[in-house]
């Protein structure tokens, strides 16, 4: 994985890279400190580790979601637009990479956004109450396993929702002490 600060300066496409050159790398553990959760799992043979994962969380449900013109139909443009608002959920958001490419933006603790680069193998988890959106990349296509607690629902709920009771429990779990 890889993760840097957005350019917000850069008016391109959301689907361009929007990278400072230089780039301004986020680490990991700066993504830990957001609840962002990240591990890489093999491709070959996830089905068990996924599995597991999902047993440990008491996720109970899950469906694949194929990203592309040819996977949505004409949802397309609409669930694109979707994802890309700022938003967050009262669920954690697992997501984990099967194929092609694309980028969940978070919001760091400044209201900076920062940009996760997800490739096949990828497993990432947003914690409830981020805000966050997502957008394809330039190749247009991704195929993404999506865990659920309990049935395939996950309510978006867009910016502001600064007085959401996940939304507060968030920032109060990601406060230094
Ligand atoms: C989300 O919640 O934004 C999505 O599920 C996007 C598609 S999964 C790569
Ligand atoms: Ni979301």
């Amino acid at each position: 994985m890889r993760a840097y600060y957005y350019n917000e300066e850069d008016n391109s496409d959301p689907r361009e890279p929007h990278e400072f050159s230089p780039s301004s790398p986020v680490t990991p553990e700066e993504l830990a400190q957001l609840g962002v959760v990240y591990c890489r799992i093999e491709i070959e043979n996830y089905e068990n580790e996924i599995n597991r994962i999902a047993k440990e969380r008491d996720y109970k449900n899950r469906d694949v979601i194929n990203c592309s013109k040819e996977g949505l139909g004409e949802l397309y443009e609409s669930k694109l637009k979707t994802f890309f608002e700022e938003h967050l959920h009262e669920d954690e958001e697992i997501r984990f990479i099967l194929d092609g490419s694309g980028y969940f933006d978070v919001r760091d603790q400044r209201d900076r956004w920062i940009r996760i680069v997800v490739v096949p193998g990828d497993l990432i988890v947003l914690p409830a109450g981020i805000y966050h959106r997502f957008t394809l990349d330039n190749n247009n296509f991704i195929k993404a396993l999506r865990l659920f607690k309990e049935e395939p629902k996950w309510t978006p709920i867009n910016r502001p929702a600064d007085n959401n009771p996940f939304r507060i429990q968030y920032l109060k779990s990601i406060a230094l002490p």
